[in-house]
């Protein structure tokens, strides 16, 4: 196989004259290709057989020790002005960033294949969707590529029928991370990306391309790229509501896109979009659309269980990689909260014992493909999207931040949004549980300085009257003894049911400074033993502070000297003002 795209076909050879593959294989996306990349890698060890009969079609992948998250720190946006990139981004000049990769790319695939893989984010047919093309000399980025994206023969022939795509150079390298790195150049629509073998460090068609360059582009062009699940929402009246929710990385956006209503709410149903990114674009109407990008999901997997999350716990029985779990005495995968068994090998490959730490790392992951999920909903694979109604933002916050409340308005949306806090986790390396800003979730995914970010949100609001009413969540809140307050999981649908009954103006709420909080009362919450005290908690705006919050976000703007858009320090210093 090759193309009639000369581009296409001139970066392919460019690239085998620099790496020396031993062989080009141009992937087609057939399921035998899949199968025969399943062989490979079981024969080479760099997939391992799990329980056929309780876990059909799943595999085993152990990535390296020191290459088992996104590295921030190593990855960088070049473009030939540093400003443009922002203090939100690390920098590196193109010529440099260029000689550094070619490099280290010099021969790095000798011995090995170099997979040529073609991909579409976005429905095939679908105006907003958008392509791509992969090269990289590791099968298991090509397995994950085939279970996330489509990826193939449609996407070569819609390459070739528009001529535009997106490059991304990939090598596993030697994984030695002194030579690790995640370039972007997004004036060249060109991702490198080397070292590691890592999900959003490798996957180039998920961070790299659905979140950083189209970032970018989506400036450019008038829409969005955000870190967002999109889920459809049914009542028991059959009315239907779509929502988008950007939370960070591992803060719960897989869990509450394929959410399990709780059985005291009958008739109730949420069905899956998608889990992770959403791009936004107005229809001519003046309507928010979202489109998935991608068509499978890389979910974290400890906490999986029946009760947290059955639909995940079910759909990942079957034809799933598993990364970096665990295994008990059959043989199947295993991480913490599972079940009641124990682990016998740890995700490095060593006998389990307790002291060592978790069994599975705690950001191992699952792949799997989105039709795999109970709860997909075959809108994802709609061209035209569907209409959002509302956008949700929250963080992993054990303080502060009300269990939910709602922006007066857009402008005020986007001031919460640039506001999101949270504590780090698992998905990045570097230290857990510290709290720092991640505006609208993007803080390791804009591609451009968070100040031209902001102003591309306020500028989006002025180009419709038909906006979403935006809101902001935190399930995350704990007492004293770290224990949640909130149920989450299942009964965050009590709170969505509170969002739809705002967008559809059925229901009143509490004006505060920080804006509208549920009354108590307004909450749907039969069956659920929250005691009165917590469920203030949850629903309190304690005004000494949220004006330390107000200030300390005050200062974080200040950080972007003068790109941040007026709009938005106004909003900053009303609510300020506001809270006296
Ligand atoms: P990325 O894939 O990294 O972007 O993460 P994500 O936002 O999709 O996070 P995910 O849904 O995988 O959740 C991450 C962790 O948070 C898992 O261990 C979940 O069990 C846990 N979690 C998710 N939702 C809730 C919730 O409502 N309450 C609590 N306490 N934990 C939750
Ligand atoms: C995240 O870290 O937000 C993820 C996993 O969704 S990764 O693909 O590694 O970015
Ligand atoms: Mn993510």
């Amino acid at each position: 196989m090759t193309t009639t795209n000369e581009a296409l076909r001139q970066w392919v050879d460019e690239t085998a004259a620099l790496t020396k593959p031993d062989r080009i294989h141009w992937c087609d996306g057939s399921d035998a290709e899949y199968a025969g990349l399943v062989r490979l890698m079981l024969e080479r060890g760099d997939l391992l057989p799990l329980n056929a009969e309780t876990y059909p079609g799943c595999h085993l992948h152990r990535s390296d020790p020191t290459d088992v998250a996104r590295v921030e720190h190593l990855t960088f946006v070049c473009t030939p002005d540093r400003e443009e990139a922002g203090p939100n981004n690390n920098w590196m000049a193109p010529a440099d960033a260029h000689r550094r990769m070619d490099g280290l790319f010099a021969g790095c695939m000798r011995g090995r294949t170099l997979y040529v893989i073609p991909y579409c984010m976005g429905p095939i047919d679908s105006p907003y969707a958008r392509c791509g093309v992969e090269i990289t000399d590791s099968p298991y980025v090509v397995a994950n590529m085939k279970l996330m994206t489509r990826m193939g023969r449609a996407a070569l022939q819609r390459i070739e029928r528009e001529g535009r795509f997106v490059r991304g150079l990939h090598s596993t390298g030697d994984l030695n991370p002194e030579r690790r790195f995640i370039m972007h150049f997004p004036h060249e629509l060109l991702i490198q990306s080397v070292g590691s073998g890592y999900g959003g460090n490798a996957l180039l068609g998920k961070k790299c391309h659905a979140l950083r360059i189209a970032s970018w582009q989506a400036r450019q062009e008038g829409w969005l790229a955000e870190h967002m699940l999109i889920l459809e929402l049914e009542s028991p009246a059959g009315e239907k509501h779509y929502l988008a929710a950007a939370f960070p990385s591992a803060c719960g956006k897989t869990n509450l896109a394929m959410l399990i209503p709780p059985v005291t709410m009958p008739g109730w149903k949420v069905r899956t979009l998608g889990d992770d990114i959403a791009w936004l674009h107005f229809d001519a109407d003046g309507v928010l659309r979202a489109i998935n990008p991608e068509s499978g999901y890389f979910g974290v997997v400890p906490g999986t269980n029946a009760r947290t999350n059955r639909n995940a716990f079910d759909m990942i029985r079957r034809d799933t990689i598993f990364t970096n779990v665990a295994v008990n005495a059959e043989n199947e995968p295993w991480w913490e909260d599972k079940d009641a068994q124990q682990p016998v090998i740890d995700w490095r490959g060593q006998p389990y014992s307790p002291g060592k730490g978790p069994a599975a790392h705690p950001n191992s992951r699952f792949t799997v493909a989105a039709r795999q999920n109970p709860s997909y909903s075959p809108l994802a694979d709609d061209p035209a999207g569907v209409p959002i109604s509302a956008i949700i933002f929250g963080g992993r916050r054990r303080e502060l931040a009300p269990l939910v409340y709602q922006a007066r308005d857009w402008r005020h949306g986007v001031l919460i949004g640039a506001s999101v806090a949270s504590e780090t986790t698992a998905a990045a390396t570097g230290e857990v549980g510290v709290t720092r800003r991640d505006p609208m979730a993007m803080k390791p995914f804009c591609g451009y300085h968070f100040g031209d970010y902001w102003g591309h949100w306020l500028a989006m609001g002025g180009r419709s009257t038909r906006l979403p009413q935006i809101f902001h969540v935190n399930w995350f809140r704990q007492d004293r003894n770290g224990r949640f307050l909130w149920p989450g999981f299942g009964d965050n649908l009590r709170v969505l049911r509170w969002i739809v009954d705002r967008c559809a103006g059925r229901v009143g709420a509490n004006e505060t400074p920080i804006g509208f909080l549920p009354h108590a009362r307004d909450l749907d919450l039969q069956g659920l033993t929250v005691e009165p005290a917590v469920l203030d908690s949850l629903l309190a705006v304690d005004a000494a502070s949220w004006r330390q919050e107000m200030q300390s976000i005050g200062d974080y703007f200040a950080g972007f000297g003068e790109r941040v858009p007026a709009g938005l320090s106004e909003e900053h210093r009303r609510v300020l003002t506001a809270l006296g």
